[in-house]
C-alpha cells in the first residue's frame, strides 16, 4: 500500500506532533514509513487552507490508496478560523467524491492551543486514528473495487488488512 500524507505548516507545533502519532500508527501496521521508501511520500504545505487542493492532486494521481490530509486550525479573535475551517472540510470531502481515493480528514479544529496540543499527543494523539482511518479505507476501497466475479462482498465490518494488523 501506498499513502500521500499532507500536512499543514501553520500550527506546526501541533502537526509535527499529529504527523508522528500517524507515522507510529503505519509504522506498527508494517508500512515503511522512510521518506526515502516506496510507501509513503510527505508533502508540507503552507496552512490547512492549502490542504484539499494538494490532496485532490495526488490522489488524482492515482498512485495511492489514501491520502491523509493533517492540520490545525485554531479559533482566534476573528472569524478567520470560519473561513479556512471550512474550506478544509468542504475541500477535502470533494477530493474524495472526485477521485474515489479515501482522503483522511486528520485536521483539528479547536477553541484553543492547548487543546489542540491535548489532541495531539498530551492526552490522546489523534495523528494515530487518522493512520488507522487512512489504512482502514484503504483496504475497503480495495475490497470494494469493481471485479470480474459476481460474488457477494458479504460482512465488510473490521477492514484492516490481516497482513497489516500487530502481531
Ligand atoms: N491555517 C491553519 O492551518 N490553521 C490556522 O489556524 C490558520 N489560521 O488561524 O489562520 C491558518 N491560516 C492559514 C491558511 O491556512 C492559509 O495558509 C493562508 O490563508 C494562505 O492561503
Amino acid at each position: 500500500m501506498r499513502f500521500a500524507i499532507v500536512i499543514g505548516r501553520f500550527n506546526d507545533l501541533v502537526t509535527d506532533k499529529l504527523l508522528s502519532g500517524c507515522q507510529d500508527c503505519l509504522k506498527r501496521h508494517g508500512v515503511d514509513i522512510n521518506p526515502d521508501g516506496a510507501q509513503v511520500d510527505y508533502i508540507w504545505v503552507p496552512g490547512s487552507f492549502e490542504v484539499p487542493m494538494v490532496a485532490r492532486q495526488v490522489a488524482l494521481s492515482h498512485r495511492y490508496d489514501a491520502v491523509i490530509c493533517l492540520g490545525a486550525i485554531i479559533r482566534g479573535q476573528t472569524p478567520h478560523f470560519d473561513y479556512v475551517a471550512a474550506e478544509a472540510a468542504k475541500g477535502i470531502a470533494a477530493a474524495a467524491f472526485q477521485t474515489g481515493v479515501p482522503v483522511v480528514f486528520g485536521i483539528l479544529t479547536t477553541d484553543t492551543l492547548q487543546q489542540a496540543l491535548e489532541r495531539a499527543g498530551i492526552k490522546s494523539n489523534l495523528g494515530w486514528n487518522y493512520g488507522l482511518s487512512a489504512l482502514e479505507m484503504a483496504s475497503l476501497m480495495r475490497q470494494l473495487r469493481p471485479r470480474d466475479e459476481d460474488k457477494p462482498l458479504g460482512l465488510l465490518q473490521n477492514n484492516l488488512p490481516q497482513a497489516l494488523i500487530e502481531g
